[in-house]
């Protein structure tokens, strides 16, 4: 595509709630859009993405309060703070163009204006709200929707509500909104099509309860103080007004707007492909050109969430495996419409065999080979063989047109098999042309730098196709090619390469991963943190004055200590304990002291107790001690007193 008729491409992700910190399910949507926003640049597209955070509601408002901050402290830490939203991306390599935070004040104002004008226009009215609520969703839904009387998202308790409030006629766009998605490519993939149709428009579309007024932590409804504005509305608008739709900020919209594709979740598909193309019929708006519900990535069958405290951490994996090995897993392992299996055990496998072994091997074959036999550069004078390459130069010939047509269909899985299909080749094609045969003798060299020009030919397609996805390695291969075009032309045509290339060898790009060993270590941090330091609960039963004076306190100082034969635990003390008539007591605690570290010691005892017998021996009283844990290990320490603190002392 020429510089000058640059097309445009506007995608986005949704944006995040910053209710807590983002786990690898975020992660994969994110990096799925940056692939696609990669990939369309390097097309040559004119390209906008945009991301950012959905801060309202009362979720936000709730937990900032447990957490004894303001809402908007609360969401700037999670957004801005350290290991927040800004560092994750910036870690992942997202190379979003535009952030946009809902708590931003031109787009609080372009909501409030957005309001007012489909209540001018009629759409919004005003009526009293009867339903039920999830909070954990901020979701209104009307009893014929629940499943067993639950969330039909979450599966969670939903509560009653009634209140004054706004509704959007969701139920007049009905039909368009039918005809939309059957009817058009509007929503992908088409299974997500029977999903909206059945579940949601066909037993019937209700007005939507566009505005709250239990809390206040939301756009407020400019002509009706007392009133915010759902969040769900709030949020949905952010994909126009990050390009200047009611606001001023910016000056994108005709450019940009429509969206070429919004990048969505399954479990919102529903608010993207119903809700937001009826309020943009209802505002005379030009629709998204398409809505993607990709599928979760679920853990143990299920999908990850921090209530049920099973999230993944890509910062833990990032710096593990590195950034381009993850989110090259991410769109590697499972395919973009449907749910997939997330598991330590996979990524590691998926980085040994595709990136060590097949890509990693490749590189560093092909390259070294190149050195060892060439050294500075390969020589001009080469020799093809027709029959020997013509699978492989086919191969890399065409893989950049069966690339695209995976990437056109978001089948990110898929443009990568096709990618790997050809590097598998490349390494059999080592095997076949045996390079360290050929370099045994001196005419057989043009044929060897051939040899080497295909592999390094390949290596540069498929370096480059896997640009979206591994920016970095990409990057560090064209460096190892001595610099070789990556750009998208050059990537549809085999012998781009110079011939008389000049490689640069370096170390392997994806080590190998002991997988036992690694999967040990990961297993071994996913084990929550034992705490510092524990000090027993409290009773919460009272003893009364006079019965806690019945016990006899007394300090007693050690004559004698020993431990008992048969027993790893007990010592058994001899003690003065002033009556002059030495005491003996029995005590549990050989773990934790040498008996002759005691003699000698004043201690504390209650000497009223019922005699005892221990192992055969009689223990009268018992000693007084201090017992913690620290670091998941529990320890004892005996009370000790000042010496000059006489034996019998009653403390009271
Ligand atoms: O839904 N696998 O925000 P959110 C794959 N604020 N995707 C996952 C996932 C998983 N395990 N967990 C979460 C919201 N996601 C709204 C969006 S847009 C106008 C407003 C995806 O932070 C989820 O499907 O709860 C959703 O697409 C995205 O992360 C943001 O989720």
């Amino acid at each position: 595509m020429c510089e000058k008729c640059k097309e445009k491409f506007y995608i986005t992700t949704p944006i995040y709630y910053p209710s807590a910190k983002l786990h690898i399910g975020h992660t994969y949507c994110t990096v799925a859009t940056d692939a696609m926003a990669r990939y369309k640049r390097l097309q040559g597209y004119d390209v906008m993405f945009l991301t950012g955070t959905d801060e309202h509601g009362q979720k936000i408002e709730d937990k900032a309060k447990d957490a004894g901050v303001t809402p908007q402290q609360f969401v700037d830490n999670i957004v801005e703070g350290p290991g927040g939203v800004l560092d994750l991306w910036k870690l992942m390599n997202i190379s979003y163009d535009r952030f946009i935070r809902t708590t931003d004040d031109y787009h609080v104002a372009a909501i409030q204006k957005i309001f007012k004008k489909m209540y001018d226009n009629g759409d919004i009215y005003k009526g009293t709200y009867k339903g039920k609520y999830c909070k954990p969703c901020e979701s209104f839904w009307t009893e014929s929707q629940l499943v067993d009387g639950k969330c039909p998202d979450c599966g969670r308790e939903v509560q009653d509500a009634e209140e004054e409030a706004y509704f959007f006629r969701l139920s007049k766009y009905a039909g368009r909104v039918q005809d939309l998605l059957e009817n058009t490519d509007f929503l992908e993939p088409r299974s997500r099509v029977n999903e909206m149709v059945n579940n949601f428009i066909k037993p019937g579309l209700e007005d939507l309860c566009v505005s709250r007024t239990s809390f206040t932590w939301g756009v407020p409804v400019d002509f009706d103080p007392g009133h915010v504005v759902y969040v769900w509305i709030d949020a949905l608008f952010n994909y126009m007004t990050a390009l200047g739709f009611q606001n001023d900020k910016y000056q994108d919209l005709d450019k940009f707007w429509p969206a070429d594709v919004h990048f969505v979740g399954k479990e919102i598909v529903r608010f993207h492909s119903i809700i937001w193309p009826a309020m943009l019929m209802s505002l005379n708006l030009p629709l998204p050109k398409k809505v993607y519900g990709h599928g979760w990535l679920l853990l143990d069958g299920g999908k990850m969430s921090k209530s049920k405290g099973n999230v993944v951490d890509p910062y833990i994996l990032a710096e593990r495996f590195g950034v381009d090995a993850l989110r090259f897993f991410l769109l590697r392992s499972f395919p973009f419409g449907s749910d997939g299996n997330f598991s330590n055990e996979l990524l590691i496998n998926t980085i040994n065999v595709d990136l060590a072994n097949d890509l990693g091997n490749l590189v560093s074959r092909t390259v070294a080979m190149a050195q060892k036999y060439f050294g500075e550069h390969l020589p001009a004078q080469q020799a093809a063989d027709e029959e020997k390459d013509a699978e492989l130069v086919t191969m890399a010939s065409s893989l950049r047109g069966k690339y695209e047509a995976e990437m056109e269909k978001y089948a990110f899985q898929n443009a990568l098999a096709e990618v790997f299909k050809v590097i598998s080749r490349a390494n059999k094609y080592i095997d076949e042309n045996a390079p360290w045969v050929l370099a045994k003798s001196e005419e057989n060299k043009p044929r060897l730098a051939r040899v080497l020009y295909n592999l390094l030919e390949t290596v540069r397609i498929c370096g480059g196709l896997l640009t979206p996805f591994m920016p970095d390695t990409a990057g560090e291969i064209a460096r190892r090619l001595g610099g070789a075009r990556m750009d998208w032309d050059s990537l549809g045509t085999f012998g781009v390469l110079d011939p008389q290339v000049a490689v640069v060898a370096g170390p392997a790009l994806f080590p190998r991963i002991d997988v036992e060993k690694e999967l040990a270590a990961l297993e071994e941090m996913s084990k929550p943190p034992v705490p510092e330091l524990e000090i027993e609960p409290y009773s919460d039963e009272k003893v009364d004055f006079d019965t806690f004076c019945k016990s006899d306190f007394r300090a007693v100082k050690v004559k004698d200590c020993k431990p008992v034969k048969k027993s790893d635990k007990l010592l058994c003390f001899t003690l003065d304990d002033g009556t002059g008539t030495d005491r003996q007591i029995l005590s549990g605690i050989a773990k934790y002291y040498k008996p002759e570290e005691l003699i000698g010691k004043t201690l504390v005892a209650i000497t009223n107790l019922p005699p005892r017998k221990m192992m055969g021996r009689d223990s009268n009283g018992m000693l007084l001690s201090a017992v913690h844990t620290e670091k998941g290990e529990e320890k004892l320490n005996l009370i000790m007193i000042s010496d000059t603190i006489p034996a019998g002392a009653k403390l009271c």
